[in-house]
C-alpha cells in the first residue's frame, strides 16, 4: 500500500486541509499519515476562530518517524501557519525525499484576489521557495499572481495562463498547475504545464456558479490520491476536476448545505468509480 505524508492545519469545524484530506486519500485506497499543523476551532472564514500552532511539534515527530525508519511514497503540503513552519516543512522534505517520493505543494494563503487573512507578502516568497522542492505545484489564479509577481486578472486568455504558468515553471517544480482557469464562458478546470516534455495540458468542465470554502483541498488531495493509484498527473487533474465540479453540484441540491465547506461525505462514493 502506498503511504502519503500530508502536512497541513487541523479546523475542527470547516471540512478544510486534514479533515478533507485524510478521507478523501484514504478513500482512494492510500495510507495517509498526518502532520497538523496548527489546531483552529474553524477555518479562517469564520469569525473569532481560535488557533494553536503546533510548530513545537514538527521536528519531534520528523525525528521519531526518521528513527523509526518511516518512508512517505508522497508529501503533500497544504495550509500552513507561518514562514517558520515552510522552513520546517522544507528540512521534512530533505529528510524524507526518498527516490520516487512524489512531493506535491499546493501552496494554499489567496483567492479572488486575495491573501488569507494570517498571510503576507513575505509568506508569498516564502511559499515561492517551498514550490521550488516540489514536484507538482497547484495555485490558483491568485497565488499564482502573487508568487511570480505577476498582475491578477479575472478576466484573460490563453495567453496570460501561459504566461502565469512560464513564471511559476521558473520557481523551480517539475510540473505547474494552475487551477480554477476559465479559458470559455461557462467552463473552468486545470491548465499544466510539464518542464520535461514542455506540454501544455489543458482540462475544463462546466462551471457552477457557487465558490465554496475547502474545494482546492478537495482538488488536491483528490490528485494526490489518484497519482498515488498508478494515473499519470493529467488524468490525476481530470478526475478531481470532474469531482470537484460534481461535489458542488451535489452539495447546492442539499437543503440543509453547510455555508463554510462542500458535501464532500455524499459524492466519496462517487469517486470511487470515476476513470
Ligand atoms: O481551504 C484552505 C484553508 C485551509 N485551512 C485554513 C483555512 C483555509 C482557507 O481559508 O483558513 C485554516
Amino acid at each position: 500500500m502506498k503511504r502519503v505524508l500530508t502536512i497541513q492545519d487541523i479546523s475542527c469545524l470547516g471540512k478544510c486541509s486534514l479533515t478533507i484530506a485524510l478521507p478523501v486519500i484514504s478513500a482512494l485506497g492510500s495510507e495517509t499519515v498526518i502532520l497538523p499543523t496548527a489546531l483552529l476551532s474553524t477555518h479562517t472564514m469564520f469569525k473569532n476562530f481560535t488557533c494553536k500552532d503546533l510548530s513545537d511539534q514538527i521536528d519531534p515527530i520528523a525525528a521519531h518517524w526518521k528513527s523509526e525508519g518511516v518512508a512517505f511514497d508522497a508529501i503533500y503540503t497544504g495550509y500552513l501557519g507561518s514562514i517558520g513552519q515552510i522552513d520546517q516543512v522544507r528540512r521534512l522534505f530533505d529528510m524524507f525525499r526518498g527516490k520516487d517520493t512524489l512531493i506535491v505543494v499546493d501552496p494554499v494563503m489567496a483567492d479572488n484576489g486575495k491573501l488569507y487573512p494570517a498571510f503576507d507578502m513575505d509568506y508569498v516568497k516564502k511559499n515561492a521557495e517551498l514550490c521550488a522542492g516540489a514536484d507538482i505545484i497547484v495555485p490558483n489564479i491568485t497565488e499564482a499572481a502573487l508568487m511570480t509577481g505577476m498582475e491578477y486578472r479575472e478576466e484573460y486568455d490563453d495567453e496570460y495562463i501561459r504566461e502565469l504558468l512560464a513564471g511559476l515553471d521558473s520557481l523551480g517544480a517539475k510540473v505547474s498547475v494552475l487551477t480554477g482557469v476559465s479559458l470559455k464562458k461557462g467552463q473552468t478546470g486545470v491548465m499544466g504545464y510539464d518542464r520535461a516534455t514542455g506540454e501544455y495540458y489543458v482540462y475544463q468542465n462546466r462551471r457552477i456558479d457557487a465558490s465554496y470554502h475547502g474545494t482546492g483541498d478537495l482538488f488536491s488531495s483528490t490528485c494526490v490520491g489518484e497519482m498515488m493509484k498508478g494515473r499519470s498527473w493529467r488524468d490525476a487533474m481530470r478526475i478531481a476536476a470532474d469531482y470537484t465540479a460534481h461535489t458542488i453540484e451535489v452539495t447546492l441540491q442539499d437543503g440543509d448545505k453547510p455555508w463554510y465547506g462542500v458535501d464532500f461525505e455524499a459524492t466519496l462514493p462517487d469517486l470511487m468509480a470515476m476513470e
